[in-house]
């Protein structure tokens, strides 16, 4: 980006670096009454890299509130996400529900 500036009659150009930061995405979580809970730590430890700790918290959450947020990326890393719960959730035969959101 460039911009010109006035100053005393002359004419200066002034670059600047812009700063262009990705759009991010919450990787949210659903509830539902089937999947194991031990099933959703390992999901949260595997895709998104929580701890032990921290998995099993997140998965509390969403158990009683009924949302909560993996983790928040760059659109085709959310998007990579989603599709690796479903796939994993599918192969085991557990509905679990994964979606993506803009921060
Ligand atoms: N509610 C599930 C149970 O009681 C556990 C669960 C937690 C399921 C989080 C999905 O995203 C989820 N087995």
């Amino acid at each position: 980006m460039s911009t010109r500036t006035q100053h005393q009659g002359e004419t200066q150009t002034v670059a600047r670096t812009r700063v262009e930061r990705p759009p991010l995405y919450r990787v949210l979580l659903h509830n539902d009454d089937y999947t194991p809970m031990e099933f959703v730590v390992a999901i949260l430890r595997d895709v998104f890299r929580r701890d032990e700790a921290e998995a099993v918290r997140i998965m509390l959450h969403v158990h009683k509130r009924g949302l909560g947020v993996a983790g928040v990326y760059p659109h085709q890393v959310a998007e990579t996400k989603v599709h690796k719960v479903h796939e994993a959730a599918k192969a085991e035969g557990h509905p679990l529900k994964c979606t993506m959101e803009e921060a």
